[in-house]
């Protein structure tokens, strides 16, 4: 039987994979590709590792970890620090760099540029660096939108966008998802998926929806806007809630058909990592699986599909489940 009755395990190795993280990030940040590369391979390997390192010979074994990596992974096993994480983040260009790659709409290469081009500061990029549209939003909001915000506010935004949704077309279906539905304490931004139960009425919500949240001064700055190759559509933009000390938030709407719905809100809750997990498994019984459907008799050589394969009918969430034949995972278990 081709089909596998694994699940997706859980990281073992938090404390480690987290500081190897940063180490790639810093990489990314000096333009240190090759390194960043095989911290990313040792990362890989250890999340699916199914027990926590215990010697350095353990770290050593592990696919694409050699004896240098091994040192700093037995480092962090056995001190819970590594020194030249703790280099790099006293180093004041270091610091700069992450700081422009945390300008929303900024990336690795855009911030070495940009500290090469003398910039040091974000009011050196207010005033003399030239911007995109998404960067002025990402320098002007720079604090708020790096902050996470906590769960109840999350709750307060996805009624906003529901009661807007309703007020446009009723019998809508709203849901926050992303780590909001994953039960965490804080949330990055607010994932909303909508979608309405007859198959026809999500049509036309989109655009009227991003209009009444501008309109009502909800929606303060939008970053994208995109309509993908299929029938959903996607906005990442910022809101702010009424009141006083708001802060500035980050939101994500996005519009499916009905018949996308259970591959959407498996997609759109995630984890990231628990998504990587799935089309795993779906790969290795020869389906497919992204944010709209689900595929079966997939034929690919290499990486290359040879044979598209067949859409198999998902309703439900569970129903995604059930054809990878693993008990149903709540939300708040899908982190890994
Ligand atoms: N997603 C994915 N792969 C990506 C990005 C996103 O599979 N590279 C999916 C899984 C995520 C969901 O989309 O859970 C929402 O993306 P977010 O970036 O909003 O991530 P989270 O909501 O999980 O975390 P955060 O609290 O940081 O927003
Ligand atoms: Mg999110
Ligand atoms: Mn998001």
């Amino acid at each position: 039987c081709a089909h596998s009755s694994k699940n997706p395990k859980p990281n073992m190795n938090q404390a480690i994979t987290a500081k190897l993280e940063e180490m790639v990030k810093n990489y990314e940040s000096t333009n240190d590709k090759w390194r960043a590369f095989g911290y990313q391979k040792a990362i890989q390997a250890l999340r699916s590792y199914p027990k926590q390192i215990s010697t350095w010979e353990e770290a050593r074994n592990l696919r694409g970890v050699g004896a240098k990596l091994a040192d700093k992974i037995w480092e962090i096993a056995e001190s819970g620090e590594l020194r030249k994480l703790n280099e790099f983040k006293s180093s004041d260009d270091i610091k700069i760099l992450n700081m422009f790659t945390d300008v929303w709409g900024a990336g690795p290469t855009t911030a070495r540029a940009w500290y090469q081009q003398g910039f040091r500061t974000l009011e050196d990029l207010r005033t003399k660096a030239k911007l995109t549209s998404q960067q002025k939003v990402g320098v002007r909001l720079y604090d708020d939108l790096l902050e996470r915000m906590p769960r109840s506010e999350a709750g307060e935004i996805e009624t906003v966008v529901r009661e807007a949704a309703e007020s446009i077309q009723s019998g809508i279906i709203a849901q926050a998802c992303g780590s909001y539905r994953r039960g965490k304490a804080t949330c990055g931004d607010v994932d909303v998926l909508l979608t309405h139960p007859d198959g026809k009425s999500h049509r036309g919500v989109f655009t009227k929806l991003i209009e009444k949240l501008t309109n009502e001064g909800f929606l303060t700055d939008h970053l994208v806007s995109i309509e993908d190759s299929g029938n959903q559509k996607k906005y990442l933009g910022v809101c702010i809630l009424k009141g006083e000390n708001r802060k500035h938030r980050r939101l994500d709407i996005i519009v499916v058909p009905y018949d996308e719905y259970g591959c959407a809100l498996v997609y759109f809750t995630g984890s990231a990592h628990f998504n990587r997990s799935l089309r795993h498994m779906a790969k290795k019984m020869n389906m497919s699986l992204n944010e709209h459907a689900l595929k079966y008799g997939v034929v690919r050589k290499g990486n290359e599909k040879i044979h598209e394969g067949t859409i198999i009918p998902t309703p439900t969430e569970k129903s995604v489940f059930e054809h990878f034949k693993i008990p149903y995972r709540p939300p708040e278990e899908r982190d890994h």
